[in-house]
């Protein structure tokens, strides 16, 4: 068969879903960011070897597991670091960052605002859930201060920190909030993500409902945005530092160049690196 008779392929959602079933918790809101993972991807029709996932550790970051794309379960905090290198190594592939509020900013904070700063094209989706899920149920840095639990009794009296308005600040080129209830809003929200150029980061309302039972009532709090995106980052901070945290959709989008290695055009040569580093 010569290309004019080849049929095209087609990629559903199935197609990026491995064989490995997930561990976590029934009900878990990361089952939907699975989902509306692997639904992006399809709506993109990116073939899932030309996609890395790259994650830290944590429940939310068991996910490149889940599909059938390249994956690399990295170390705690450090997905960012791993899928920038990827990415700028291998600039053709799609490249997803993928995992907790734990992982992406407390560890791996300093990672996440200069991510944001670099600008390197590559899509960060973070299952916020407000708590450190895995290691059963501490504080993290965007749960409430009066989070009363047994961990930190009356709660740890620290405010939370804002991830939107840090990754505006630092530089982040598209940014957007989404809800694991809404697998379909925020499967399009991850395609907008994935398809705009630079850092784009998607911060998804994921509940923990193990150690976070009442975020099940995110599912009747949150509202889509009411105002479109703006590629203003000064407006899209002050209306993300003046909203109720729980409205749905793309907040920004920016016009930053992506970040690309100087005095290159695309594949990188990494022959020399695995020779330096070859067992
Ligand atoms: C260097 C290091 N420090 C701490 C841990 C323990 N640890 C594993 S997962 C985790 C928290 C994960 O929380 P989060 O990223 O919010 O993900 P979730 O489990 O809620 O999805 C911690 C502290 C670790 N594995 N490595
Ligand atoms: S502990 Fe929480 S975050 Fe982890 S799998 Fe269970 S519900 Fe999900």
């Amino acid at each position: 068969m010569n290309d004019m008779t080849t049929p095209p392929a087609t990629y559903t959602a199935a197609s990026y879903k491995s064989a490995t079933k997930p561990i976590w918790c029934p009900g878990c809101g990361d089952f939907t960011v699975l989902s509306s993972i692997t639904k992006a991807l399809a709506a993109l029709q990116l073939p899932p070897h030309r996609v890395g996932v790259v994650s830290g550790i944590g429940c939310s970051s068991r996910i490149p597991a889940y599909t059938t794309c390249y994956g690399f379960h990295g170390v705690h905090g450090r997905a960012l670091a791993a899928a920038t290198g990827l990415k700028v190594a291998r600039p053709d592939l799609t490249v997803l960052a993928a995992g907790g509020d734990g992982d992406g900013y407390s560890i791996g904070g300093n990672h996440f605002l200069h991510a944001c700063r670099r600008n390197v094209d590559l899509t960060y989706v973070v299952m916020d859930n407000h708590v450190y899920g895995m290691t059963k149920g501490q504080a993290s840095p965007t749960t409430e201060p009066d989070w009363d639990n047994k961990l930190s009794p009356g709660g740890t009296g620290i405010r939370s920190f804002h991830p939107l308005v840090l990754a505006l600040a630092a530089g982040a080129n598209f940014v957007a909030r989404a809800f694991a209830g809404d697998p379909n809003g925020t499967a399009d929200i991850i395609a907008q993500a994935i398809r705009h150029p630079g850092f784009s980061f998607v911060e998804v309302l994921s509940p923990c409902v193990t150690f976070r039972p009442e975020q099940r009532a995110w599912k009747e709090a949150v509202h889509p945005a009411t105002v479109t995106a703006t590629d203003d980052a000064a407006r899209a901070t002050h209306r993300i530092m003046t909203d109720d945290g729980l409205n749905i959709g793309v907040l920004y989008a920016g016009r930053r160049a992506p970040y690309q290695v100087p005095g290159t055009q695309g594949h990188q040569d990494v022959s020399a690196l695995e020779a330096e580093f070859a067992l």
